[in-house]
């Protein structure tokens, strides 16, 4: 019997600071997701666009913060949708979207763990942490606070409250090369699993992975993988508002997509940060499409084995 999968639209852009975001799920449909992972027998469900009122603006301590109100509306949404998608399908997709969606689908896909009674992990991939809280911001963009949020950290009193939070060490970030003070003083502190690029030079990128899945494995997790389209380098995907030099290659992106596939232990997956009115003739949405595919299966030649 084929597997199930959701697609699930969040056109979201009020949490990053150049506008186009809220075209990514239409730029990941006309590149041809649904069909894409239908050819690799998967039963895909695309359940449209989610939505939220038009608002009156929410005052903040820290008054550079953009978009407080639509932020908050979005989290709500996001983390009933990504529960009840969680709960329909066996690997819902939430397009985006800016990062900021992350807040409200990690959230709910953490509620949904702890009813399963099994730990959420996240895999982050990315050029970013994503880890201001709502005080520590300075740019006031809010795609930059998603991990301090759903990790339960304080200073964000006036994002929605968590049903489940995902434990610090739930988490492993790669591709990270762009890192504010404040969120380096919380790596540090907390000691967060943070791969930068320069681990990655040193060690490739199969290494580490393989060491998280093993530990997903152990603890009988569920893995959520959150895609940021800038942890690629922005040479092969340009429509990014948020590119940074010396990003992951082609072949180190399929070959995390490929060995998540391989291992079976993914149950939700982000695509985020995608800006269509940045692409060159959808090569960037088409690129995330293909890399989509490795994670569900697409294979050059089969396996044997495992990979880990
Ligand atoms: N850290 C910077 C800030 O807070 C940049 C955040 C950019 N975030 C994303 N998502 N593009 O990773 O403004
Ligand atoms: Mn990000
Ligand atoms: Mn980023």
């Amino acid at each position: 019997m084929s597997r199930t999968c959701s697609l699930l639209g969040a056109p979201v852009q009020t949490g990053a600071s150049q506008p186009g975001c809220l075209m990514g799920p239409a730029s990941l449909r006309t590149a041809g997701l649904e069909p894409t992972l239908a050819e690799l027998d998967w039963q895909v469900t695309d359940l449209g666009d989610l939505n939220i009122p038009v608002l009156p603006p929410q005052d903040h301590a820290n008054g550079v913060i953009h978009n407080l109100a639509e932020t908050i509306a979005w989290i709500e949404v996001l983390e009933a949708a990504a529960y009840d998608a969680a709960s329909a399908h066996d690997l819902p997709i939430f397009m985006g979207g800016d990062h900021s969606m992350s807040a409200g689908t990690v959230a709910g896909m953490a509620r949904y763990a702890k009813e399963q009674g099994r730990p959420l992990f996240v895999l982050w991939l990315d050029a970013h942490p994503d880890l201001h809280s709502l005080e520590t911001t300075t740019s006031g963009n809010l795609h930059g606070t998603p991990v301090n949020y759903f990790t339960g950290q304080t200073g964000n009193d006036a994002y929605p409250p968590l049903a489940a939070t995902v434990p610090v060490e739930n988490i492993c970030m790669m591709g990270i090369r762009s890192v504010d003070r404040a969120e380096h003083k919380l790596i540090s502190e907390k000691g967060i699993e943070v791969h930068d690029m320069r681990a990655i030079d040193e060690t490739g990128v199969l290494a580490p992975l393989k060491t998280f899945l093993q530990k997903v494995r152990a603890a009988n997790g569920l893995l959520h993988v959150s895609f940021d389209v800038d942890f690629l380098e922005p040479g092969i995907a340009p429509a990014v508002g948020t590119t940074v030099p010396g990003g992951a290659t082609f072949r180190e992106a399929h070959l995390i997509m490929e060995t998540l596939g391989d291992s079976g232990l993914v149950r939700s997956l982000d695509l985020v940060e995608l800006n269509p009115f940045l692409d060159e003739r959808g090569r960037t949405a088409k690129l995330l499409c293909d890399l989509t595919a490795s994670l569900f299966g697409r294979r050059v030649l089969d396996r044997m084995t495992r990979s880990f």
